[in-house]
């Protein structure tokens, strides 16, 4: 697809102030390991007026600071993946911005995720009936078990140090195989921007889109360059919410749709054909990959339900707060040792 007029350089001098702003606070950043909210402020309205190109040089950068550790081997979920096979997920997700991974998730950690998923209490997103944009609400409904007979909200989130806490969880923080897609695709040694998240997704709102719970298109702008893993945790077949994505919109994006905020599918296809618009099902276990810098969205849920976790590495923590881990007696051996060895990977997990 032609992306037409991707780029003028509007208000040049307004465009190198901000380019100013961005890097005094990227140099801070790089003192203290906070960004300020000018600095971030500033990267994002980079980000939009250089239709990412202000990313893409910034992850160059990255790429010399902290060049990827390149392994012969690696062993794990993805299963034994070499150089080679690494460097075409790679090139798969640079073309499309997402990969569906042959290989499940190991049927045993399915099995303990989703009995974490049973047994621990989650958030309940309070999701008014017209449900807005404007504030996450999850401090309103008390922390609950996932309840099938009594769905209260459209999305239960679960705490980020809870699921951190689980053995299983700290197998896939450490698998190789996710690492090496990352680093290759990445093109850098990344940094775990935002600890294994999970939540379950329910048809409260009976097939409406929640804003809250991301289910509207749009591009994640959180940072330089990410790239997220998703986990399917339940079957997911088309009434069931399967994530979607528009295939090959992580590059230059057309001028219309440089905006933030939701997107109406309406729009998104004045833009793009309808063979773009990729619904990812699968049963459980599913694995994929996505730059989450494409367009996408969970799609409302009809029936049923849908059980997922994430995990979000970066080549670099620049961006918005990100939340610590502590890393307690929770932790094991394993981990910590792996966790020492790879620092820049584990910087949010404090020892
Ligand atoms: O729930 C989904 O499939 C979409 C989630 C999302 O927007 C994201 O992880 O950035
Ligand atoms: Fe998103």
């Amino acid at each position: 697809m032609k992306i037409r007029g991707a780029w003028r350089f509007e208000k040049p001098a307004h465009t190198i102030r901000l380019a100013c702003e961005a890097t005094r606070g990227y140099r801070e950043f790089l003192r203290t390991g906070t960004t300020s909210a000018s600095a971030y402020a500033a990267m994002r309205q980079l980000s939009f007026r250089t239709n990412g190109r202000y990313n893409d040089f910034m992850a160059a950068l990255s790429s010399l600071c902290h060049p990827p550790r390149k392994l012969a081997i690696a062993r794990g979920v993805l299963g034994e993946l070499n150089s080679k096979s690494i460097g075409l997920i790679a090139e798969h997700i640079r073309r499309d911005g997402y990969c569906i991974f042959e290989r499940k998730l190991p049927e045993n950690m399915q099995q303990a995720l989703v009995e974490f998923a049973l047994r621990v209490p989650a958030k309940p997103l309070a999701t008014p009936k017209n449900d807005s944009f404007t504030q996450f609400e999850y401090r309103l409904l008390a922390d609950c078990l996932y309840d099938r007979t009594n769905i209260v909200s459209t999305l239960y989130n679960f705490d980020l140090q809870t699921i951190a806490e689980q053995s299983v969880v700290q197998e896939l923080l450490t698998d190789e195989t996710i690492l090496s897609v990352a680093r290759a695709y990445l093109g850098a040694e990344p940094v775990i921007k935002q600890s294994m998240a999970m939540w379950w997704s329910t048809n409260y709102l009976r097939g409406k889109p929640s804003s809250l719970a991301a289910q509207h298109f749009h591009f994640d702008m959180d940072g330089i360059k990410f790239l997220k893993f998703f986990f399917y945790l339940s079957d997911v077949g088309t009434e069931n919410g399967p994530h979607c994505y528009i295939r090959g919109s992580h590059g230059r994006k057309p001028r219309g749709l440089l905006k933030d905020g939701r997107i109406s599918d309406e729009e998104i296809l004045t833009h793009y054909t309808v063979d773009q618009v990729m619904e990812i099902t699968g049963g459980r276990g599913t694995i994929f990959v996505a730059d989450t810098r494409g367009f996408h969205k969970g799609k409302a849920i009809q029936s049923g339900e849908r059980l997922m976790a994430q995990l979000e590495l970066a080549t670099s923590l620049f961006g918005p707060e990100h939340q610590k881990i502590e890393v307690n007696e929770r932790f094991s051996n394993e981990f910590r040792q792996f966790a020492m060895q790879h620092p820049r990977i584990f910087a949010i997990y404090d020892f």
